[in-house]
């Protein structure tokens, strides 16, 4: 069977006061005549279909005409999950219905997870919902966050999962390989939880053929080619301009596994640039341009006039002005780090005590010092 899998598509998403909408008409478009032209079997959009639990009137239109495209001129199924971003309820508006028309949409979390079976392939929709609203779900107290909330999910999955079958997952989520930097966030993720972590450990997943992950906007795996996020198709932060977007063009049976990167081309990109202000101003973009000024002082009304000459102006900074601060206040940090502890313990003595230490405190200090390092040993 050949999948696409793609993810965070954030339809209506505004960056820095510029809509998008153009742009992802442009590659969702696009994505379709991907899909026509490479003979793919089933499409996988694994949550942020919108960027708001309310979208823009236009937004739901966009969706629509692709959804659309896919069901009835690709023919083919197309199977949705919501993202942290995506209203569930709304999103599940009419699903029953559509099922019959091979859209799927799963927004709201279910006490079983649904599955669909297509051409022996069987697809776990997992839609995102909070530790809280899956622990009342489950009616399972031992659910503390959103680890343990997954784990009760997957082991729900895993004792009617037939090993001998394809089972692909479909989540959306924080999902690292033990540490929180073994994957790349971006700044335009919101975060999943407030007050407990929002990250799942990959190992949940050890026995799916496949998991189709979404929020993460940058394509990567996790810990095995098995394990991926497709991405967003668009640059949607700063903090992702050297990003490669692209979708996962999967091929896969029970003994056969390959994928393949299908690079999105956006009609506009977006970059940083870096230079003076008269250096920009001799050259121009219809990019979306984030600017780093390295001019020691500030210009007056730079935005505006650069603007002239690169119309998608999103941001600016001036980065000779931050490299003193930060480079000042490493100067400190390895000032601290170069004095001895008692020097630091005595700097601190005298703060507080109006006192330098006398001879016998330092002593003290020392012998203490010296047992604690044993101590450790
Ligand atoms: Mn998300």
């Amino acid at each position: 069977m050949r999948i696409l899998h793609t993810a965070d598509w954030h339809i209506g998403k505004i960056v820095n006061e510029f809509s998008m909408l153009e742009d992802q008409e442009a590659v969702l478009h696009a994505l379709v005549d991907k899909v026509k032209e490479l003979d793919v079997d089933v499409l996988i959009m694994a949550g942020d279909l919108y960027d708001r639990s309310i979208p823009p009137k236009e937004a739901v239109t966009l969706a629509n005409d692709i959804f659309n495209r896919l069901i009835r001129e690709a023919g083919i199924p197309v199977l949705a999950i919501a993202g942290n971003h995506d209203s569930n309820e709304r999103l599940e508006y009419g699903a029953e219905l559509l099922a019959g028309s091979q859209l799927y949409i799963e927004g709201t979390v279910k006490k079983d997870v649904r599955k669909v079976s297509i051409d022996g392939v069987n697809f776990y929709l997992l839609p995102f919902a909070d530790h809280v609203t899956i622990r009342q779900l489950l009616e399972d107290d031992e659910i503390k966050d959103l680890q343990d909330a997954t784990r009760a999910q997957i082991e729900s999955i895993k004792a009617a999962m037939n090993p001998d079958e394809v089972n692909i997952l479909i989540a959306h989520g924080y999902i690292i390989n033990g540490a929180k930097d073994s994957v790349e966030a971006s700044d335009s993720e919101r975060p999943l939880s407030i007050g407990t972590a929002e990250y799942v450990d990959v190992n949940l997943f050890d026995d799916f053929d496949y998991v189709a992950l979404g929020h993460l906007h940058k394509a990567q795996k996790v810990k095995t080619d098995r394990v991926r996020y497709s991405g967003s198709p668009l640059k949607y932060s700063k903090s992702e301009v050297r990003h490669k977007k692209q979708h996962v063009l999967l091929d896969i049976n029970k003994d056969d596994f390959n994928f393949e990167m299908i690079k999105v081309e956006p009609e506009r990109d977006m970059k940083v640039l870096k230079g003076t202000f008269d250096e920009l101003m001799q050259d121009g973009s219809d990019d979306y341009i984030f600017f780093e000024l390295e001019d020691k002082n500030y210009v007056m009304d730079a935005m505006n006039q650069l603007r002239r000459r690169y119309p998608y102006a999103m941001g600016l900074e001036y980065t000779a002005q931050k490299e003193r601060r930060e480079s000042s206040q490493m100067t400190k940090q390895e000032a601290v780090e170069k004095r001895s502890l008692l020097d630091l313990f005595d700097d601190f003595y005298s703060k507080y005590k109006r006192n330098p230490l006398d001879d016998n405190q330092k002593e003290a200090i020392h012998e203490t010092w010296e047992q604690a390092l044993k101590g450790e040993e």
